[in-house]
């Protein structure tokens, strides 16, 4: 048994995620992305300001608190050891490391902090240092929220007792296209671990990856799968690739920057009450781009100069694009 008190807000969440409608089919979704784009963009709108604040957004700073060496093969994947990118293996930080950072990401102005480690799935001895760093982040009063690949489900009870918040956990992509990314673990490998975190009690942060040369219905399949899942995870990062040279992706193709605002849109309004982050790639876009995704419903980016291997836009540039859109963070509530 968990022993965190009752957060009656995953309850409410849950509530209404599950009182939707219908579930989300891939035809559905398709035909939200062929909309209009302006119409498309008005019922994003509409949803997000019933739903949230419309101009606040919500930051999280990364740490890769282990990088490099994993062996998985994700074709995006700059820390899978099947390629030669030049990410060096590095062992798990030290809890000190971790914490020194933590307190930075609050000082700039973050409320979660994620870390980030490059495993199939974590040891026992590893998960209990990972716990360790939880309980000492969610200390300095941030949310806390861990990515450490496929996990079992007494290691998310763990983790949730240690006061874990979130878990980050992507399906990445649609069934039908997985199988051309990742040759190791299967989809519902990755659906097990999410009802795991589900069953602990955390709240889930799942979503994916566009722009590795998908086509449209595997986009619109991919929303439909994370719109399913019952409830839909409170948090949705929707990535565009960050090609790496010596992956396997590192020449696919940008995806059009129209069609990624509308795969932002398509989450918001199948989502309505998930917080949809604008994750990696946002150093690729420009702040029009950005913008946009913020129209069509993103409210919540990644915050501080590195994603896990690669760069991020640098916190200043931040604070300027939310001057001059009139955005405010969001605080923890
Ligand atoms: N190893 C764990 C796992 O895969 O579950 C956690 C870390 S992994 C790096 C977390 C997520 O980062 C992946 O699921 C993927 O969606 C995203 N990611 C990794 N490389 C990326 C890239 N080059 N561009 C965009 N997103 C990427
Ligand atoms: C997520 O969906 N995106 C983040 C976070 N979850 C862990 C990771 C992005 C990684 C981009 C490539 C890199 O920096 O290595
Ligand atoms: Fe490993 Fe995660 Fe990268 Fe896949 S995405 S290679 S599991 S670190």
């Amino acid at each position: 048994m968990s022993s965190q008190p009752i957060d009656t807000s995953r309850i409410e969440f849950r509530k209404a995620a599950t009182a939707r409608e219908c579930a989300w089919s891939t035809e559905a979704v398709l035909e939200l992305l062929a909309m209009p784009f302006a119409d498309l963009m008005f019922r994003a709108q509409e949803v997000h300001r019933a739903n949230f604040e419309a101009n606040q957004i919500q930051r999280s700073t990364l740490l890769s608190i282990k990088t490099g060496g994993c062996p998985e093969d994700c074709a995006y994947c700059p820390q899978s050891l099947h390629f030669d990118t030049g990410v060096k293996a590095q062992k798990l930080l030290e809890l000190s490391e971790v914490v020194e950072a933590a307190q930075a990401a609050k000082r700039h102005g973050a409320t979660r902090f994620c870390m980030g480690a490059a495993w199939r799935s974590p040891n026992q001895r590893d998960l209990e240092r990972v716990a360790e760093m939880v309980a000492a982040v969610k200390n300095l009063g941030l949310e806390t929220c861990v990515t450490l690949g496929m996990l079992e489900a007494h290691q998310a009870r763990q983790l949730r007792e240690a006061g874990l918040d979130y878990y980050n956990h992507n399906l990445d992509t649609s069934p039908e296209f997985y199988g051309e990314i990742i040759s190791t673990r299967t989809y519902q490998d990755r659906l097990d671990t999410l009802q795991h975190v589900r069953d602990a009690d955390i709240r889930v942060c799942c979503g994916g990856i566009v722009g590795m040369g998908e086509s449209v219905r595997a986009r619109a399949g991919l929303i439909a799968q994370l719109a399913s899942l019952d409830p839909y995870p409170e948090s949705v990062p929707i990535n565009h690739l960050v090609r790496v040279a010596g992956t396997p992706l590192a020449a696919a193709a940008a995806l059009d920057g129209i069609d990624f605002v509308r795969t932002i849109a398509a989450a918001r309004i199948t989502m309505p009450r998930a917080m949809v982050r604008l994750s990696a790639g946002r150093e690729q876009m420009d702040e029009a781009l950005q913008a946009l995704c913020f129209l069509a419903g993103a409210n919540s980016i990644f915050y501080g100069d590195r994603l896990l291997t690669t760069s991020n836009p640098q916190i200043v540039r931040d604070q300027a694009l939310f001057a001059k859109l009139g955005v405010s963070a969001t605080e923890i509530s």
